[in-house]
Parts: C-alpha cells; structure tokens; sequence
C-alpha cells in the first residue's frame, strides 16, 4: 500500500494553516488484534475490549533511520506468525539523522508500517524516540504535527498505542509531566480511546537510574486517564535495585516495558539470561505487557539476527539467521502474551 499517497491524499489545509487529515477505518480483523480489539487501561492492568486483563509481547524495530529495511514483507511475516508475537514498536528517532532531518518521508513510513501490522493482526506502539537530548520538551513542537496526524490518519484503528518520549534524561519529573499534559490532549483530540504511554525520568527508568524512583510519580501524576507509565530495563545492567524498584512501583502504576534488553544498556555486551528471565517471570505473574530492544540486524548482541541478514532478505523465520539473544527472545515471544 502506497504509504505516500495516504500521507499526501488525505492532507487538507485548514484555514490556520496546520494539517490536518481524514480518519481511515481498517482495523485489523485477525491475529491478537482482531481478538482482542481496542485496549484500555482497567486499573493497574491493560485490558481487552472485553474487559479481560492482557499481555502483549513482542519486538521493537531499531531507529527507522538506519534499520527500516529489516522492516519488509518477509521480516513482518515472520514476527506475526513465525514469532507469535502480539505487537510491533515503530521507533521513530527524533534526532541522529531521524525524524527532525525529513518530518514528511519518516511520517509516511510510520503510516506505512501502521499499515502493515494492522494488516498482520499486529499491535503497534507508534514510538517517539527522542533520547538526545533527553528534555521531552526540546520536541514539543515536533511531536504535536507528528502526533496530530497519526492520531487523525488511524483515529478508526483499535490497534494502535501512543509512546510519546521514549527515555527523558536529565530532566525533573515535573519537566516529563508538562511535556504530557501538553501532547496527550493532541492525540485525545482525534482518538480518544487511545492508550498512551508516558516515559519516566532517567531512561524511563522510573528516576531510578538518577537516583528517585516511582513516588516521584505516584505523588504528582499526569493529569489524564487512560495512560500507562513506561519502564525500560537491560538485564545485565538493570538487576538489584532497578528490579526492586520496578516490582514497587508495579503495585501502585500501570507499567508497560516498551523495551528490554538481555544484555548491558548499551544494547551490546554479553547475554545475562537469569536477570531477564526473572523480570519475565514477574511481568507474566502480573501480566505487565513487554517489548524487546530490537529487530534487526545491528552488529550489537541485543540485535535479533547476524549481520546483513537483511540485506539478504533473510531468513527471518526459524532460528537460523539469530544471534543468541534473538533465538532466547524468540522463544519467550512464542510463549508468552496473548497466545499463551
Ligand atoms: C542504541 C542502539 C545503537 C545506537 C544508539 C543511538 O542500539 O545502535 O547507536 O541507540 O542512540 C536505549 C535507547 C535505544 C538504544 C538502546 C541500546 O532507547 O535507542 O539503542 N538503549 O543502547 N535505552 C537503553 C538502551
């Protein structure tokens, strides 16, 4: 489907010059999405159109900027039903070389992928990468054209979540807070039911990682319902005190963990399986919905597949072409989540 065509087509110009543009309604009729339709945040869970607490397992793309061809037919086939997996995070950067360098061609992509996997049945995380800098605010600006036509384009759409900051760093709580209060009322304009991920202070470490935890939300929440908070964590880095914290703040927040990864939190470095094994084992316990950090072919071990798998088209499906971290969370996607 011609993602440029449904970017362009269905622009119109308002009057105040700020484009808007025309809903499409194709939801996804198959897979977990076609299942279990639009979510909503019931408490501390994330639930299904019928109420039923759920958990969605899966993958994140690396930045569309130097990844997006580990993105293809084949690729996609693979992680809907070769990896089982129920969702697929888009991680649009902002900044290196991402979204800001051609606003136009990364939106069309998104749409693009949107498309995609809706048409597998797949959720999508429409994911706002801005990581350098880490104040949300340097991109408001940004974020709400971005967010204003995604939000307009898939209004119709059941499948898709909102992450609007992926990893705020070096900035307060109430700096983060600001930054939703302004950009969650854009996408609530054109799709209100929408589930919106919100992420935390230190790398959405909850502020552990700058040395505060989840009470520093707990005591000043964002002003808005139906929104998740978001927890990132690498297992090799992330053990002791993170998991402690996490498993607090799990009790008293709607977490969701828009990315993980087995290794060191450079997305490199050696494996430790054990530390990632027990987050698992918590998140399945209390049903707390995860993504892995990432599907592609990057040389770093957190990278699902060999290098220039890609680039040869494959092979996606199977074990074949997967680094040791890629067949261990392959296997977890396989049982976990909705298909369990
Ligand atoms: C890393 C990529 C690496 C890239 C770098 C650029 O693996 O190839 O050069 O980003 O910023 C995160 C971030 C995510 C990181 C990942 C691993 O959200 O962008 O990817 N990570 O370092 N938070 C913790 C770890």
């Amino acid at each position: 489907m011609g993602a440029l065509l449904l970017g362009a087509s269905l622009l119109t110009q308002e009057p105040t010059g700020r484009a808007e543009a025309a809903p499409v309604a194709d939801g996804a009729a198959t897979g977990p999405a076609g299942e279990h339709g639009q979510l909503r945040v019931c408490g501390l869970k994330l639930c299904d159109e019928n109420g039923r607490p759920v958990q969605l397992t899966g993958m994140s793309s690396h930045g569309l900027q130097w990844f997006d061809h580990c993105l293809t037919d084949a690729s996609l086939d693979a992680l809907a039903h070769d990896w089982d997996a129920d969702v697929l995070r888009v991680s649009t950067y902002v900044q290196e070389g991402g979204y800001e360098t051609d606003p136009r061609g990364f939106t069309d992509r998104v749409h693009e992928l949107i498309g995609e996997a809706t048409e597998r049945g797949l959720y999508v995380i429409v994911d706002w990468h801005m990581l350098t800098p880490g104040d949300p605010n340097h991109n408001t600006g940004l974020a709400r054209d971005f967010f204003t036509e995604i939000a307009s384009v898939h209004a119709d759409k059941d499948n898709v979540l909102y992450e609007i900051a992926n990893e705020p760093n070096g900035v307060s709580w109430g700096a983060i807070k600001g930054y939703a209060e302004e950009v969650v009322p854009v996408i609530r304009a054109r799709d209100p039911e929408a589930v919106v991920l919100v992420g935390t202070r230190a790398w959405s470490s909850l502020g552990v990682s700058e040395g505060s935890d989840h009470t520093e939300i707990t005591a000043d929440p964002v002003a808005a319902d139906n929104i998740m908070y978001v927890y990132h964590f690498y297992a090799a880095s992330h053990g002791g005190v993170h998991f402690d914290a996490f498993r607090r703040a799990a009790r008293e927040l709607p977490l969701f963990v828009t990315e993980f990864g087995t290794q060191e939190y450079t997305g490199d470095g050696p494996d430790d399986f054990g530390s990632a094994q027990a987050y698992l084992d918590f998140m399945a316990e209390e049903q707390i919905s995860w993504v892995n950090w990432n599907f592609s072919d990057d040389f770093r071990s957190g990278a699902a597949f060999e290098p220039g798998t890609c680039h040869s088209g494959g092979p996606f499906a199977g074990t074949g072409a997967l680094k040791p971290a890629g067949e261990w969370i392959r296997d977890r996607i396989r049982t976990s989540g909705t298909g369990a």
